[in-house]
């Protein structure tokens, strides 16, 4: 039986794109350039998609679905063009349009910026929910903020990243729509006052704010091959401008000027931090700005087809990505509140009944805190909210424990408050404001309920579950990987577009030579094309034959990017004295934005450009290893570099990487994972077998122990192994830069010879020689192509789990309850 494929007309679309280049340009096909004809084929698409867009949307309006509302600072969404087409079933059919008309798709996807409104694995996990929940049918708004510049582009002059403004909106984006009819107020600083209103209540108004307009452009979201079109709505900051003539009229020219620069400041520009806070007014000003525009923009929404708005949560739930967007729990109230008279008792039923909070982190410095005074001084009346659920929660602390054996209430309260030591805790409002915590693998989770929330699980163990994380095939297999995409369907058809639990039917090959031999070469040619890009953007000629070994993620401390470095020092100190000793040829390749002011993580990647010049240019090594080090790694190149690693480095300590993403997408393409049992690595061995992974290093429990009891002290490992005392000395003895202290500080992070519980946190050095082991086991193992090629066919094979629509289907069935829309 044929299955249905939307309808997609090749020639309307070809006559669009001819229209378009015509009316925006005025120009032929034959003069525009690849950027305008980008443009035009954009549109044309557009054109197409915006009629599954009022579909779906009609028929929401008239079978009024329980709607998600993804909240997120972050939404990396990468470029639009190519997974429009491809989840519209289109590629092919628009592929060929454009050939007749002498245009190259692939070019044509290059044209287009690579929107990054995101840091990394948070802001990219937003992206595939939205993927997987249209896909699956169910109705979301992702909300979020459109920022005028997304995270930097990265430069690396001389070694050095240095950071160029991301100018993605320099040329429109076809994709979006302003919609200045559902433009918002929102409101800032001013006090609070109180009156009582005709039915004799006490009510609460804000008086002398600063307001801006926020005006709404919504992106389409396109299921796969289904016609539902999910919507991403951004928000924008604009001046109000009638308000700054009145003003001025009142003479009150100060306060327009102040309210015009706080609309020109607020969506400027993306925290490029990633798992850390840098606590700035301005952040807390976006994070209050999109949500206050979209609790309200959810209420009306709701209140144009129902009445009882205590029954809100039957249609709505709101999913808080981390703590970022948590004052919506104190938004959602005051709008009940001041704005629909709600009591206290009825607005918390509903809140708590409508929002959920993921966690994603457990480092320190990425758990949000606001000075008491900051908060208070730009959200009067939130604050004062936030002050109530504060004191009420206390008080049920107290009724709890107080006269327990055992337990000090004190320390209870100290450990649990909303409020305390002069600061607002976010994740403990989202907690204590929302009916559901996840976390975002086993491990992450158990870590939460166990150690760091601990008092909370005790005193709320209901409201706790775990959702592993996931990713969507349709980007980075369909897409990024066509070759491997192809070779899939044809041995086990294409359910796996929509069902990646087929990938196990591929197991059944895995012992299959020819089949072998066919998924090896479709590796070699992602290979091949990732030395051309390499080629082309590093200079560097790498060999396909080579074991491509690779990091690419986040530059971070707790990612031990400075122990895969190290390691390919002590590999080169290992060739250059026994040049004859069989080594099988690696290529190891980095890519990592590291946080504009985190001096460690930028030293680190110019040590590994400056590891990388040297070894690259030794004649003795003779290419045996090459180290490249990717700029501007991004989802664009991303999905490059995915299709061709043959070893996926996820290499955390044990307990500090939530859950990670790019192991699952390095997995799902047949890499191998080298790593610790750490966040999803400890599913993904499970699911893959540990025969077909390479696990080293400390567990999260050793971590832990460690840790609890201060640490190790590295000294002892420096003094005792001379690979380890070669490798630091040579940090700082002018091997890697002419300025012998340029590295001192790495080495100072390592051994710290003055406190040496500060010493090497992220246990480097401690596992640094069950490391080489483990890269030793890949070198022999990859020598032996049979065994390596069943690996790596197995470990596509065994990603079943790792789908964003598998943690979807968790969220719908156990937290959010949605109903599928349906379309005739
Ligand atoms: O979230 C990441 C975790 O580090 C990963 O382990 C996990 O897989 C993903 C998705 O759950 N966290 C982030 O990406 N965090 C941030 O980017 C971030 C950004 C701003 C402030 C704090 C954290």
């Amino acid at each position: 039986m044929k299955k249905k494929t939307l309808p997609f007309d090749k020639d309307l679309f070809k006559r669009s794109v001819l229209y378009n280049v015509k009316t925006l340009y005025r120009k032929t096909m034959e003069e525009a350039t690849p950027q305008e004809m980008y443009q035009a084929a954009a549109y044309a698409i557009k054109d197409a998609i915006v009629d599954h867009w009022m579909t779906t949307q009609k028929a929401a309006a008239e079978q009024d679905p329980k709607i998600v509302y993804y909240m997120s600072m972050e939404f990396l969404m990468g470029r639009a063009f190519g997974n429009n087409i491809i989840n519209l079933q289109a590629y092919k059919a628009v592929k060929d349009a454009l050939e007749e008309l002498d245009i190259d798709v692939n070019v044509l996807e290059d044209q287009e910026p690579d929107p990054a409104l995101g840091n990394g694995g948070l802001g990219r996990l937003a992206a595939c929910f939205l993927d997987s929940l249209s896909t699956l049918g169910y109705m979301a708004y992702g909300c979020g903020i459109r920022y005028k510049y997304g995270m930097f582009r990265q430069k690396i002059q001389d070694g050095y990243q240095v950071e160029v403004p991301d100018a993605w909106l320099e040329n429109g984006n076809p994709f979006e729509l302003r919609r200045n009819e559902y433009a918002k107020e929102v409101k800032f600083g001013g006090y609070v006052t109180m009156y009582t209103d005709d039915m004799g209540r006490t009510m609460f108004k804000q008086e002398g704010y600063q307001v801006v307009k926020a005006v709404p452009y919504d992106l389409p979201v396109i299921g796969y091959g289904n016609g539902v079109v999910n919507t991403l709505r951004i928000w924008d900051a604009e001046p109000i401008q009638c308000f700054q003539l009145d003003s001025f009229d009142k003479g009150d020219y100060q306060k327009a000027v102040e309210q015009e620069n706080l609309a020109s400041q607020l969506c400027e520009v993306l925290y490029p931090n990633d798992n850390h806070i840098a606590g700035k007014e301005l952040r807390l000003k976006q994070q209050y700005f999109f949500i206050s525009a979209s609790v309200q923009t959810a209420v009306q929404k709701y209140m144009q087809n129902h009445d009882d708005l205590r029954k809100f949560y039957e249609k709505a739930v709101f999913q808080l990505n981390d703590t970022h967007p948590t004052v919506a729990v104190a938004e959602l109230m005051r709008v009940l509140m001041d704005d629909y008279q709600f009591s206290w008792d009825d607005a918390w039923d509903v809140t708590t009944k409508t929002c959920c909070y993921t966690n994603h982190t457990i480092m320190a410095e990425a758990l949000e805190k606001w000075p008491v005074d900051l908060f208070q001084r730009l959200l009067p009346r939130i604050y004062q909210i936030v002050d109530e659920i504060n004191r009420r929660f206390v008080d049920q602390i107290m009724r709890k424990y107080t006269g327990s054996a055992g337990i000090d209430v004190q320390a209870k309260i100290r450990s649990m408050a909303i409020l305390y030591d002069n600061q607002v805790k976010m994740a403990h409002l989202a907690i204590v404001g929302g009916h559901s915590v996840n976390g975002v693998a086993k491990l992450h989770t158990e870590i939460l309920e166990k150690r760091e929330l601990k008092d909370f699980y005790e005193m709320m163990p209901e409201k706790f579950n775990n959702k592993t994380n996931g990713i969507t095939q349709r980007r980075f297999l369909l897409h990024a990987n066509p070759l491997l995409a192809e070779w899939v369907t044809n041995k086990i058809g294409d359910g796996w577009i929509t069902d990646l639990s087929q990938m196990d039917k591929l197991k059944a090959f895995a012992n299959d030579k020819k089949a072998q031999n066919e998924f090896m070469e479709i590796k070699f040619k992602n290979k091949e094309r990732l030395a051309k890009y390499i080629l082309e953007h590093n200079g560097v000629k790498v060999d396909p034959k080579s074991i491509f070994d690779v990091q690419v993620k986040r530059l971070h401390e707790y990612k031990r990017q400075l122990l895969n470095i190290l390691q390919v020092i002590h590999k080169y100190n290992d060739i250059k004295t026994h040049p004859s000793k069989d080594f099988y040829p690696k290529t190891y390749i980095f890519g990592a934005k590291a946080a504009a002011g985190y001096l460690t993580a930028k030293l680190t990647i110019k040590l590994i450009n400056s590891v990388a010049d040297v070894i690259n240019n030794d004649p003795d090594i003779g290419g045996k290893i090459k180290v490249v080090f990717i700029e501007d790694y991004r989802v664009s190149n991303a999905e490059l570099i995915f299709a061709a690693a043959d070893v996926s480095e996820q290499i955390s300590t044990a307990s500090k990487e939530a859950s990670g993403t790019g192991n699952m997408k390095m997995m799902l393409n047949g890499a191998v994972t080298l790593g610790t049992l750490d966040g999803a690595n400890v599913e993904i061995v499970n699911e893959v077998g540990e025969e077909n992974a390479f696990i080293f290093g400390l567990t999260s429990q050793e971590v832990m122990e460690y840790e609890k009891n201060g640490g190790y002290n590295p000294m002892d490992i420096y003094n005792s192994d001379p690979n380890v005392k070669k490798v630091l000395d040579m940090l700082v003895d002018g091997t890697f830069s002419e300025d012998k202290e340029l590295f001192r500080p790495l080495y100072n992070c390592l051994l710290n010879t003055i406190n040496s519980s500060k010493a090497d946190q992220y246990f480097i050095l401690k596992d640094f020689e069950s490391y080489l082991e483990a890269q030793k086991r890949i070198s022999d193992a990859y020598q032996d192509k049979k065994r390596w090629a069943k690996m790596a066919l197995l470990n596509t094979a065994s990603c079943g789990k790792f789908s964003s629509d598998r943690t979807i289907k968790e969220y719908v069935d156990e937290v959010w309850h949605l109903d599928k829309v349906e379309l005739q």
